[in-house]
């Protein structure tokens, strides 16, 4: 049942030998959990993992990993999982288990009878970047393809839509430019909206690894574990970023620091920026962002002087009403200081789950398969001739995104909807009215592995899914590395992997042949490199999967031309050539050190936009600003996975709690380590005050681990990407 991609110790070399012969054995794989995608080593007894470590030769990790990934096997055991399809009894109301039969029977009975109702179009889809991407994109292609659906988005809209969108519009294409290297070689990383210390702390791990001794830039309102390593913390005022960026770019510009030759040679619009950003002055942005002068001055100083200066963005910025411009507002800085396809450079998103990547590139959801567009004909054609269908099985159409499809429930236009490897009722913003709204729905489906999520608990049918660990695919990180993710454990029960579930609702559903390509993952990846041919994501020169289990991962694009005539020169192309070849374990690449973007003439945009005031700004009834984001590195998002374990348990609070401080708790009569009522136009909760200097006065911080956060949140969304803005809405607090 394991995977037969087992390395002995001691017997490398004499050739791979099936798990379950063996009494013990070492194989490694990928983290499931967030994006930094570190190797973890499988400890086997029998052929089933019996316990993890780190990988010492993994090329992102070295060694090291976080308490979620030691701690990864518990997610497994937990006395809940789901082991038979649960089908809700519409007379007692209660879910029953039946059989795998029964249920994608009734899946099929009852999207089929939604969609004759109501129209092709009424049924969707939601899901997730935390699934492998041959099951990202065989559920794309069934359910557009096969299904005769059109709507369906996934979490990373909460999450990474703006990256997604920034690169395509400034580069040309969804490209994060960065290696993990870039953490080691940079005179000065700025961070922005991110808080690696707890949210990646491997990464953060590697940073430490600098030997240049690098100057730490962060900007974030709360004074965070990051920040407290840092040398200069820009605490601005949420939801300032936009301003503050262009007046250090207008500063950038009076000083002198611009990269002429670069910004002529490989860019477009630069000029028109300039003038734009002319009217941020450093004593209007430093008042709008609340921030004392000398520290704007001294971080201008810091980019306009360091050799190697890289930008750092996670969902500080993406989860905001102006999103889009302010992430490109960090790609303009690094575009006009030339700090791009140098070593420690570069305009970096730090992707948040373990397949962001691959859900932005392959999951058919915003783009079509290998990141080309619904819209464009001869992407369509292109498709559709790889695929061998016919080109009109692909809509012409883009999708609903996710808070459009929430709409849709509310207006009648969805009927039915499919929740898969996503927490919605937990984890989408203004949490009670989606949850008012699935009553809504006339089928709701949910594949979890826990039939004791918020989500699942509310679904008509749930389809047990077996977990990372229980079946195998790739995960792509965010240095764009894929990395192996294999079969070490049973599925509990009659729990099938993702991959099996859309298999059998093909089957179920009249569609099957369509996908008869598709019959196993690895089967699945041969038709993801053939999708990649040509593309900015080529893979093509990756063989299989025994060959990214050799190599330690690759890194897109390693097209298989390249992989034949590797070319020789400067320092950038001896790190790009690394990964010619197989045992280049340790080597790392970036993109862009040619300076050619992907855009038609291979220049990179200058895109802005004046800033926005906030959707829901404070007043004298709600006079604080709440921040949400990550609690610990031992909690992960909803808590489904991290929440089974009591090791992790142990280092957390169990309660919700808020992060006050101690200026507003005195005046409010809040004590520490009492109950205070967090109170928004929405809803209102109880936490445990945390009275902490780490807030500033007038904002409140709760992790978002805790599910009643998105009660409070303010539906709002960037316009470009329409991604949430999770990070500002108005609230009042009292003692409870
Ligand atoms: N332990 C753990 N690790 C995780 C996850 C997890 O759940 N648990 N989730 C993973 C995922 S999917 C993601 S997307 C990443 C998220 O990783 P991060 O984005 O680093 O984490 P967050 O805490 O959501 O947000 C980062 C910071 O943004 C700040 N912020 C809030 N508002 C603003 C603002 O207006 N401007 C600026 N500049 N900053 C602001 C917050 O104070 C917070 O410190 O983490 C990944 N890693
Ligand atoms: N207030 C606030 N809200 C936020 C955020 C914030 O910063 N503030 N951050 C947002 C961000 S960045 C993100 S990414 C989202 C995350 O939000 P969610 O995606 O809702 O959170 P998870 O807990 O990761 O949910 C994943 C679900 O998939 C299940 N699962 C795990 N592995 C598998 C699998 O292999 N197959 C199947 N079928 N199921 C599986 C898990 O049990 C779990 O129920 O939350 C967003 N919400
Ligand atoms: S840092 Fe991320 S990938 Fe590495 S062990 Fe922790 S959760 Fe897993
Ligand atoms: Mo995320």
């Amino acid at each position: 049942m394991t995977s037969d991609l087992v390395r002995v110790p001691g017997a490398f070399g004499l050739g791979q030998v099936p798990a379950r012969f063996m009494p013990d054995a070492v194989t490694t794989m990928v983290c499931g959990y967030c994006s930094t995608g570190c190797g973890l080593q499988v400890h086997l007894r029998n052929g089933e993992a019996v316990n993890l470590t780190p990988d010492p030769e993994y090329p992102v990790n070295l060694g090291m990993a976080c308490p979620k990934g030691w701690e990864a096997l518990t997610a497994l055991e937990a006395t809940d999982r789901a082991t038979r399809p649960l089908l809700r009894n519409r007379e007692t109301g209660a879910l029953e288990p039946v059989s795998w039969l029964r249920a994608v029977d009734e899946f099929v009975a009852r999207f089929k009878g939604i969609q004759e109702r109501h129209g092709q179009h009424s049924i969707a889809f939601l899901s997730t970047g935390q699934m492998c991407t041959e099951e990202m994109a065989l559920l794309g292609a069934l359910f557009k393809f096969g299904m005769g659906g059109l709507h369906c988005d996934s979490n990373t809209r909460q999450c990474m839509a703006t990256a997604h969108v920034a690169y395509k519009q400034s580069f040309g294409f969804d490209a994060p430019p960065f290696t993990y290297a870039d953490f080691e070689e940079s005179d000065c990383l700025v961070f922005v909206g991110a808080n690696p210390c707890i949210a990646h702390p491997i990464m953060w791990q590697r940073m430490l690894r600098n030997p240049r001794k690098p100057d730490i830039i962060v900007l974030d309102p709360r004074r965070t574990e990051t920040v407290m390593n840092a040398t200069l913390h820009l605490p601005l005022a949420p939801k300032s970023d936009l301003t503050l960026l262009y007046g250090i770019a207008n500063a950038l510009i009076r000083r002198g620091a611009v990269k002429r030759d670069f910004v002529e040679a490989h860019t477009n619009g630069f000029e028109n920026f300039a003038r734009f950003v002319g009217e941020f002055t450093p004593e209007q942005v430093c008042a709008a962002a609340g921030l004392d002068r000398a520290d704007f001055d001294q971080c201008v100083e810091l980019i306009a002087t360091r050799v190697r200066v890289s930008f750092w963005w996670t969902m500080g910025v993406n989860q905001g009403h102006e999103s889009t411009r302010t992430a490109q507002a960090l790609i303009n800085l690094a575009l006009m200081t030339g700090n791009i396809g140098r070593p420690g450079t570069g305009a970096n998103s730090i992707t948040g789950q373990c397949n962001a990547m691959g859900s932005r590139l392959y999951s058919n959801v915003t783009s079509l398969l290998g990141g080309r567009d619904f819209a464009q004909t001869a992407h369509r054609e292109e498709v559709a001739g790889l695929l061998e269908m016919p080109t009109e099985a692909i809509p012409s159409a883009s999708s609903w995104a996710y808070d459009q499809i929430v709409d849709g429930i509310e207006s009648g236009a969805i009927r039915g909807l499919w929740v898969i490897a996503t927490n919605s009722s937990h984890s989408w913003i203004q949490q009670d009215r989606f949850n008012e709204l699935v009553k809504k729905l006339e089928f709701l489906v949910v594949q979890d592995l826990y039939p004791t999520t918020e989500t699942a608990q509310r679904a008509d049918l749930v389809l047990p899914a077996a977990g990372w660990g229980e079946k195998e695919g790739t995960l792509i990180n965010s240095e764009r590395r894929i990395g192996l993710v294999k079969k070490v454990r049973r599925a509990p029960g009659e729990a099938l992997s993702d991959f099996s579930i859309f298999r059998l609702i093909a089957e179920g559903w009249g569609c099957g042949g369509l996908f008869r390509e598709w019959r196993s993952p690895e089967a699945a990846f041969q038709i993801l490199k053939r999708l990649s041919a040509g593309r900015p994501c080529d893979i093509t020169g990756v063989r299989d999967y025994r060959h990214l289990d050799e190599t330690g991962g690759i890194q897109w694009p390693y097209p298989e031309v390249e992989c034949r005539k590797p070319e020789t020169g400067s320092e950038e192309t001896a790190s790009q050539l690394a990964l010619h070849t197989s045992d280049s374990k340790d080597k790392e690449r970036r993109l862009f050190a040619d300076g050619q973007f992907f855009t038609p003439d291979r220049r990179a945009l200058f895109l802005f936009d004046s800033p926005r005031p906030v959707a829901e700004p404070t007043s004298s009834e709600f006079p604080m600003v709440l921040l949400t984001g990550r609690g610990t590195s031992a909690q992960w998002h909803t808590n489904t996975r991290t929440g089974k374990s009591a090791i992790l348990r142990k280092l957390y609070p169990a309660e919700c709690y808020a992060e006050i401080h101690p200026d507003d708790a005195r005046r409010l009569g809040i004590v520490p380590g009492g109950k205070v009522r967090i109170r928004s136009r929405r809803a209102e909760l109880v936490a445990n005050a945390f009275v902490t200097p780490t807030v500033q006065p007038g904002q409140v911080f709760i992790p978002m681990h805790y599910d009643a956060v998105n009660r409070l949140t303010c539906a709002s969304f960037d316009p470009h990407s329409r991604q949430p803005s999770y990070k500002h809405c108005a609230v009042a607090l009292a003692p409870a």
